[in-house]
């Protein structure tokens, strides 16, 4: 199946990868594998969110809706260890524009408000993507309904609404997402097909326009480190930049896995990125294993945790580190990678794995 095959890294990172997580030790603040309770944050035990503050850094999280409504253990952790959220979905083509012209906003209103209630910022997720695009818009183009002329004009409007109508409340934009292969050519989605290369320029400054404090990021997976992919990011901001388009954030998803070891080069690449003046962060880190799970795949995960957030750390462009769910209760990984999972810095039970640790220390360590 095509979706298990996304987020491999190619078998040299893996090896260099291997090579490189040997040897990383110092896990601290490790409770085991099962973790312990949830507990208060208190001055001795200070959550994540108030080390971040320390750091000069914006922790956050991907927010599953439907767990905030329902689930006051989630709500509660979501509040007290982040200060940026980031919908999980809700934010998406698919789910703000169902039918042409009928919009569902409730879900995403909710998400802003809850993070206004907790002096929380919101990065926006996204705006032009390839996958979850609303039927009608994917049956238009396929039976020939919409044409190129129109779909660029729908394109604009999407881009316009919603990013308008969160105007002044959203701190990132990932305006484009995912638009590379893994070879570096650009991804042949019906973006490319319908309307060329340039709707990527098209929706940065249609996005920029809408709301100019927004940031708006570029946004991909398997662009941690120094690759034919990322250098394809970089060739395009660069361009874009020098042709004054606003391109101003290199998003960094981090889907890593235990078992494709560690990407080579992430300072570097990072710092390429600062070099054109450009923000950075990391979008959607999760670190996923082949279950079941046990105490050394948890010791071996924490580290890949700590050195994404290291190199954010040690980068003055990165000014956010998201995971992509904090907690294995909710997390998208096993629903796709049939047979992995165990992927966040939590258990089900929101009990604190070895990653919580890590992600405590480095954050206590600051730049
Ligand atoms: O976590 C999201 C999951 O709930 C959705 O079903 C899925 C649909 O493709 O999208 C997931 O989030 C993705 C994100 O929007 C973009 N980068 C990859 C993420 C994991 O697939």
């Amino acid at each position: 199946m095509k979706l298990t095959n996304r987020f491999r890294m190619p078998a040299l990172a893996l090896l260099s990868g291997a090579l490189l997580v040997t040897g990383v030790t110092g896990v601290t603040g490790v409770t085991g594998v099962t973790g312990v309770a949830v507990q208060p944050a208190s001055a001795h035990n200070p959550s994540l969110r108030v080390l971040a503050e320390r750091a000069g850094v914006r922790i956050g999280t991907a927010v599953d809706m439907a767990a905030l409504a329902d689930d006051r253990t989630y709500r509660r952790t979501t509040a007290r260890e982040f200060d940026s959220v980031t919908a999980e979905n809700v934010m998406k083509w698919e789910s703000v524009e169902p039918q042409r012209g009928v919009y569902d906003w409730k879900p995403a209103d909710d998400l802003v408000r809850y993070a206004r209630a907790h002096g929380q910022v919101v990065r926006g997720h996204t705006l032009v993507w390839h996958s979850q695009l609303p039927t009608w818009l994917t049956t238009g183009v396929a039976d020939g309904s919409i044409g190129a002329t129109e779909l660029r004009g729908i394109l604009r409007d999407h881009i316009t609404t919603e990013v308008k109508r969160y105007k002044g409340k959203i701190q990132q934009w990932d305006v484009v997402n995912e638009v590379f292969e893994e070879d570096g050519s650009l991804r042949n989605s019906i973006w490319l097909q319908q309307l060329g290369p340039s709707y990527i320029a098209d929706a940065f400054r249609w996005a920029h326009a809408a709301d100019p404090r927004a940031k708006p990021f570029l946004n991909d997976y398997n662009v941690e480190g120094v690759n034919a992919k990322s250098t394809a990011y970089y060739d395009l901001a660069k361009r874009l930049r020098a042709q004054g388009v606003p391109v101003q954030g290199f998003g960094i998803q981090g889907h890593l896995a235990i078992q494709y070891g560690f990407p080579g080069r992430v300072a570097e690449n990072l710092a390429r990125f600062e070099a054109l003046g450009m923000q950075t962060a990391f979008t959607e880190v999760d670190v996923r294993m082949i279950l079941p799970v046990d105490e050394a795949k948890s010791v071996t995960q924490a580290p890949y945790f700590r050195r994404l957030l290291d190199a954010c750390l040690g980068a003055r462009s990165c000014k956010s580190f998201t995971v992509w769910g904090y907690t294995d209760r909710y997390s998208w990984v096993p629903g796709v990678f049939e047979g992995q999972g165990a992927a966040t810095p939590m258990d089900e039970e929101y009990g604190r794995k070895p990653a919580y640790g890590e992600l405590r220390e480095g954050l206590a360590a600051g730049r």
